[in-house]
């Protein structure tokens, strides 16, 4: 009996020193499976004298009970400790404010966009994608940009490796060689061909990176072929364009001649300094003129390249660089804003 009582204590204790489940089923194993002591004591019986039995039996009986029922109290506090441990971590505190939802914005660059596409549109001209890897054709060769020019080399283009003959677009004029190619092909019966009117808005590639200058940067690109487009046409809609994108009605505006493979006459554009008003400040560096955009008249060698009758159809394009519209428009001084997803900056622009 004693020894029963010591047994009952012993395997008592065991299971309180325990405080993890699987490992008390083990516990329990060496007293109540089937190779554990109380088995053991039960198989004992039977070398036992016929009139001890019966009561040695009823004790090992109740020694079993009483440890059987050590174990049940010791899973009950383990599952119930288990309870306790997940609800004090899950703690929910219904005090804290929200954190509500908090409203997105479009991104300046994306309003500069949807701004020059709208205000373009609203005198008739059609907005055109095209590819970002493109040919060497449409992107160079089409455009009167010879084989030996420096825009061509690894040092200024991404090539595509294995793909001879591709290369990641470095101006958005690829786009309007394939709309007018398209514009031919639809009109080859139509005479006259009808105008062209079509912006060309997108990303483009070039081999270049430090403070000023992104490997991956924004152009819109524009082009009115007709007739009768001239370059007094050109600077018409090149200062009217200014002068509401900047709600400035009074913007000067002045054209210097330049070079272009793809155009002839060329001029850059400059405007009046947004942030002196022209008496000169360190943004355009006291010139007072904020170089903005590129023009001329439409080569006849890119007419020549997609089947246009240059001696009948006269154009002009220009090109554009929003990322610096939109610096300009809201007094932005780096670039690298746009694209480090700083809810700092983006939450000004809401
Ligand atoms: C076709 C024919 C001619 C597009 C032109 C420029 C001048 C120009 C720059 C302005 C700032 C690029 O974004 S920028 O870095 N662009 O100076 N672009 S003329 O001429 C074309 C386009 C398409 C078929």
């Amino acid at each position: 009996m004693q020894d029963l009582d010591r047994l009952i204590r012993e395997a008592t204790a065991q299971f309180a020193a325990v405080a993890d489940p699987a490992k008390l089923e083990q516990v329990k194993a060496a007293y109540l499976g089937k190779g554990g002591v109380l088995t053991a004591l039960l198989k004992g019986l039977g070398s036992l004298p016929v009139e001890e039995r019966r009561t040695a039996g009823a004790s090992i009986n109740r020694a079993k009970e009483a440890i059987e029922s050590a174990l049940e109290g010791r899973r009950a506090a383990l599952r119930e400790a288990a309870v306790d441990l997940r609800l004090r971590e899950e703690t929910l505190d219904v005090t804290l404010p929200g954190r509500g939802l908090r409203l997105g914005g479009v991104h300046p660059a994306t309003r500069t966009l949807d701004r020059i596409e709208a205000l373009f549109g609203s005198i008739g001209f059609e907005v055109a994608d095209g590819p970002e890897i493109e040919t060497d054709f449409h992107n160079f060769s089409a455009l009167n940009t010879p084989e030996n020019h420096p825009a061509r080399s690894m040092h200024d283009t991404f090539y595509i490796e294995g793909a001879p003959g591709l290369l990641l677009r470095t101006h958005t004029s690829p786009i309007q060689v394939r709309y007018m190619l398209g514009h031919v092909d639809r009109h080859a019966d139509t005479d006259p061909m009808p105008p062209i009117k079509v912006i060309a808005p997108g990303r483009v590639y070039r081999v270049d990176s430090d403070a000023t200058h992104s490997p991956m940067f924004h152009q819109v690109e524009g082009l009115w072929v007709d007739e009768n487009a001239s370059f007094a046409d050109l600077k018409g809609l090149l200062t009217d364009f200014l002068r509401r994108f900047f709600e400035k009605d009074d913007l000067r505006v002045r054209f210097r001649p330049s070079f272009f493979p793809f155009t002839e006459p060329s001029a850059e554009v400059d405007m009046g300094c947004v942030f002196c008003d022209g008496v000169g400040c360190r943004v355009c560096s006291h010139s007072g003129w904020l170089e903005i955009a590129g023009c001329g008249m439409v080569h006849p060698n890119v007419f020549r390249a997609v089947g246009i009758d240059c001696e009948r159809y006269l154009g002009f394009a220009f090109g554009i660089g929003p990322d610096r519209l939109t610096m300009l428009r809201y007094g932005i001084n780096d670039l690298r804003l746009f694209y480090d997803g700083d809810l700092r900056f983006l939450e000004q622009f809401r």
